[in-house]
């Protein structure tokens, strides 16, 4: 079936498509390079013709991320679009932290006009001179998965699933589309297309079974295998998966430095967060979805240790340096693959009685490895100020099957427990601070129903742009409750130099240029500024009630929460 208009602006017509595509969310920061957009959006409102949801964020790294949020929970890519170069410049960021953990998302951007008269829509500001740049792509081509520029409204149904199409084939990653004004402006005389896209995303791939078979063939005779696991949790679909094959051969899972849920952590075989101690003894490590399967500093495998990858692209081509062994490297999709791998197992190969005794081995850590964290958050539930791990511990006893953490950095993940699929995220392996505000709300927008905890540091907290944040979940009714670790500094940075130089200036001294940001601000107030509620929690004994407080405003008064909790 085919749609047609009579006389529609290709800016209509954009409109028209990306609704018509499932884009649900226009998540934008605009300029006068919208003009067209804004008149587009305006008219289709009020004719009440589709359109995605417009929604103005008031900086661009709470654009993208709520835009990421709302992809990450959903699967379905959103549009966000940022004005010319000097906001593509500002989302960059929050577009390296998407192609980094595969977020589908079209990225797109205005062009400055290109002529200087003779066209509705040529230039007549100032900036329109400054902000052309000789290839607006090539700011954002090495994190993106193609870029185009719209050169005429005839190409605007191609581009649409064309540009769709590739950012959610595997591996998924936002793609980057620039738009001109002119040809936003332009009409279209007579504008059809199709009711259903003509091009589609490639399906799924696996790899080739001679490879899977000698991988099971690797994992059925190994006497310690060990899973590592870091964003399987990104495709919910494979997490049962992981369970059937972890069991068949009681092979314990780690999740390293992880960016979603991947394992039930009350199963007997989720080993808990640092392979470092299984890495030497390990025979076979099976490593799923995983950038970073260990720290190579730290601990690695031993040289005779059988090293499987698995994972969209098993080798991270899109990395220019790293050097995990892989002896056999299954790419493609890690479902797919893990499936494939569970039915090459063959029961008749594995060695029944070392599988349960590896099974009662497991059982028995996992026991000893869950009184520790717990020993450990009881030892400093009294610290003043508040010890992060006792923060962690008092949001894990708030969690409950409608709460969803988005956590940037803080939470210590031996604190709070998770067991289903799609409620924890933690930010991008690129880490570029500024993701964990905007991500929450963009949570909230794709599960209205849940509790969204969203955990920051103030220093996460600053680079996330607050009151753009505090201003969008007010103005969109985005409830979420956010928590800041405060304690006034960047510790990463701080911890990093004293494991760099242990004996050091900066240690001996007791200074720490550049990574303390005393004096502290009272980030309660600038929620309450919002229309939201606030609160300074400074005694540990008054966590568990300043949270329950705050949930409570969440969900009765829908308002948006911070709670501030001096930690050390
Ligand atoms: C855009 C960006 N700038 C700088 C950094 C470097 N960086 C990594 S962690 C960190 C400190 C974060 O501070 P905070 O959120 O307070 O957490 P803390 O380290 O104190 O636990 C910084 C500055 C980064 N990752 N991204």
């Amino acid at each position: 079936m085919n749609t047609t208009h009579d006389q529609i602006s290709v800016a209509e017509a954009f409109l028209e498509l990306l609704a018509s595509r499932g884009v649900r969310y226009f998540f934008g920061n605009s300029g006068t390079d919208f003009a067209p957009i804004v008149e587009a959006f305006a008219k289709r409102q009020a004719r009440g013709q589709d359109r995605p949801v417009p929604l103005t964020v008031p900086h661009e790294i709470p654009a993208v991320a709520m835009a990421h949020g709302y992809t990450m929970l959903t699967g379905r890519p959103q549009a966000v679009m940022v004005h010319v170069i000097v906001g593509t410049a500002n989302a960059l960021g929050g577009i390296i932290n998407a192609a980094r953990t595969r977020i589908p998302m079209l990225f797109l951007a205005g062009r400055t006009p290109v002529t200087e008269k003779g066209h509705h829509g040529s230039r007549d500001l100032g900036i329109h001179w400054a902000q052309e740049s000789f290839d607006q792509g090539a700011m954002v081509r090495e994190f993106v998965k193609w870029d185009y520029e719209l050169r005429f409204g005839s190409q605007i149904e191609t581009i649409v699933d064309r540009s769709l199409a590739i950012s959610q084939s595997e591996p998924c990653g936002p793609v980057y589309l620039s738009l001109p004004r002119e040809v936003l402006a332009a009409k279209i005389d007579n504008f059809e297309y199709s009711d259903a896209p003509r091009v589609n995303a490639a399906s799924p791939t696996s790899s080739a079974l001679d490879s899977v078979g000698q991988a099971a063939d690797l994992l059925a005779a190994a006497q310690k295998p060990v899973a590592v696991v870091q964003s399987l949790g990104r495709n919910p679909e494979g997490l049962e998966i992981l369970v059937e094959l972890a069991e068949l051969l009681a092979m314990p899972v780690v999740e390293q430095w992880h960016t979603h849920f991947n394992f039930p952590q009350t199963h007997p075989l989720h080993a808990g967060f640092d392979p470092a101690p299984y890495l030497k003894e390990a025979d076979v490590i099976l490593a799923i979805e995983s950038d970073v399967p260990w720290f190579p500093t730290l601990s690695e495998p031993g040289p005779d240790t059988r090293i499987i990858q698995v994972a969209t692209d098993a080798l991270f081509t899109d990395y220019p340096y790293r050097g995990f062994g892989s002896d056999i490297s299954l790419s493609g999709n890690p479902r797919l693959s893990l499936l494939a791998l569970k039915e090459a197992i063959l029961p008749s190969k594995l060695n029944r009685t070392a599988v349960r005794s590896r099974l009662d081995h497991w059982r028995e850590r996992f026991k000893k490895q869950r009184k520790t964290w717990q020993t450990r958050a009881e030892g400093v539930s009294k610290d003043r100020p508040i010890n992060m791990t006792w923060a962690s511990h008092c949001i894990g006893d708030i969690l409950d099957d409608r709460s969803i953490v988005i956590n940037e950095y803080v939470l210590d993940p031996t604190q709070a427990c998770f067991n289903t699929p799609g409620t924890y995220f933690r930010h991008s392996p690129s880490a570029s601070l500024g993701w964990g505000l905007g991500a929450a709300l963009g949570a909230k927008l794709a599960k209205p129903d849940h509790k969204i905890i969203c955990c920051v540091g103030d220093g996460a907290y600053m680079f996330g742009v607050p009151v753009s944040v505090h201003w969008a979940a007010r103005a969109h009714d985005l409830p979420v409750l956010f928590v800041v670790f405060n304690n006034s500094r960047w510790n990463a940075s701080q911890q990093s130099t004293l494991s760099f130089a242990p004996d050091g200036w900066a240690a001996n001294t007791d200074s720490m240029p550049l990574c303390d940001l005393r004096p502290s601000v009272d980030f309660e107030k600038i929620c309450q500024a919002a229309g939201g509620y606030g609160e300074r929690v400074e005694r540990p004994e008054d966590l568990p009630a300043a949270l329950t407080r705050a949930l409570e405003v969440i969900e009765t008064e829908k308002r948006q929460a911070l709670l501030n909790v001096i930690c050390k």
